[in-house]
């Protein structure tokens, strides 16, 4: 079989082009994995729909509470879901002790914080900017991104400048205590990507207001000391975000690499189209990643999706993530079931 060892080639390549000084991932890469259930999904055990709906509704990725209280308030009040999105992800982005969203995320390897993050809405509008600098709500960007141009995705410089054009200020995002533990990052230089950052992680969310519409987003600062210029999946529509106004959404966190090589929000929403429930489309989603990398005890994955009856779904690969539900006036947490069972 073909090796598809993630980290060692990734080193080896890293090495050959002198990117990484004095770099180590000694220990990364060598685990085997252990036998694993067959990947097969089981069609007999594909569930219907309840057929009730229970709108408004919003999930989020992780323990994001305080940002689907910020969105519930927009759909109580009768708002619409891509205005809860907007409130609902700016929370994140604005809290600087989230070090893996907007300000106060931590910076690749060169000690820049860029910022990836997309916005859909209803009527199939997507707008995207990656690898944006010095601006602290990439969320709202991407929005402007999707109403106020011709285009849906823009990148680096070009972003920053479109932003500060829109009204948006330039500011430092790179706060004092993300410089300090970049500053000891450097000392080994390992790219060692964090299963499960306390808790607190990219934050990909979904909403249905009253009228049974459905939005999405998603922000992140992207893996920690990733290499300059590196994309992950948060901003790009098909894998860390996907919406069908007909179907349902879903959306991503963890290793984006893996995230964009299987399309997995996409292929989460067809598997919906086609009959799953959101659960069992978030494990096939999770289960396709698996399948094809013997090396995924040393990453996650998180999937979280919702279909228009306002049901939800969930799984990741390793135990420790789940996700924030405001629905009929209520906030809870919701534990994942993992592919690992750990959790
Ligand atoms: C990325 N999916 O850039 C994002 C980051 C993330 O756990 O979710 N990290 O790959």
């Amino acid at each position: 079989a073909q090796s598809r060892d993630y980290y060692s080639k990734w080193y080896y390549k890293m090495k050959r082009r002198n990117f990484l000084k004095n770099a180590s991932l000694t220990g990364l890469g060598l685990a085997v994995a252990p036998a694993i259930a067959s990947c097969e999904t089981d069609d007999k055990k594909v569930k219907k729909s309840t057929g009730k709906t229970v709108v408004p509704v919003v999930v989020a990725t992780w323990r994001f509470h305080n940002a689907t209280k910020a969105a519930w308030e927009v759909l109580e009040k009768g708002g619409t879901s891509i205005d809860a999105i907007e409130a609902g992800c700016r929370v994140e982005e604005a809290d600087l002790k989230n070090t893996t969203v907007g300000n106060g995320g931590a910076p690749d390897r060169d000690g820049n914080v860029t910022l990836d993050a997309c916005i859909m809405s209803k009527d199939g509008g997507y707008g995207a900017v990656v690898c944006m600098e010095n601006i602290a709500h990439p969320i709202s960007v991407a929005r402007k991104v999707m109403e106020e141009t011709p285009h849906v995705l823009l990148a680096g410089k070009g972003a920053e400048q479109f932003a500060v054009e829109q009204g948006f200020k330039r500011e430092n995002l790179l706060t004092e205590a993300s410089k300090k533990a970049w500053e000891k990052w450097k000392v080994k230089s390992e790219y060692k990507p964090i299963i499960n950052i306390e808790n607190h992680d990219t934050i990909g969310m979904l909403a249905i207001d009253k009228n049974g519409d459905i939005s999405g987003g998603c922000t992140t600062s992207g893996m920690a000391y990733k290499m300059s210029g590196r994309v992950g999946d948060s901003a790009v529509i098909g894998s860390g975000l996907f919406i069908d106004n007909t179907v349902g959404g879903a959306t991503a966190t963890g290793m984006g690499e893996e995230v964009l090589k299987t399309v997995g929000s996409f292929l989460i929403v067809e598997l919906m189209r086609q009959g799953r429930t959101p659960q069992e489309a978030c494990e096939e989603g999770v289960k396709r990643i698996v399948a094809s990398n013997p090396n995924y005890q040393n990453f996650q994955v998180g999937y979280v999706a919702l279909n228009k009856q306002g049901e939800y779904g969930c799984y990741c690969i390793h135990g420790g993530f789940g996700i924030s539900k405001f629905q009929e006036g209520k906030q809870t947490y919701i534990d994942s079931k993992a592919y690992t069972k750990k959790g």
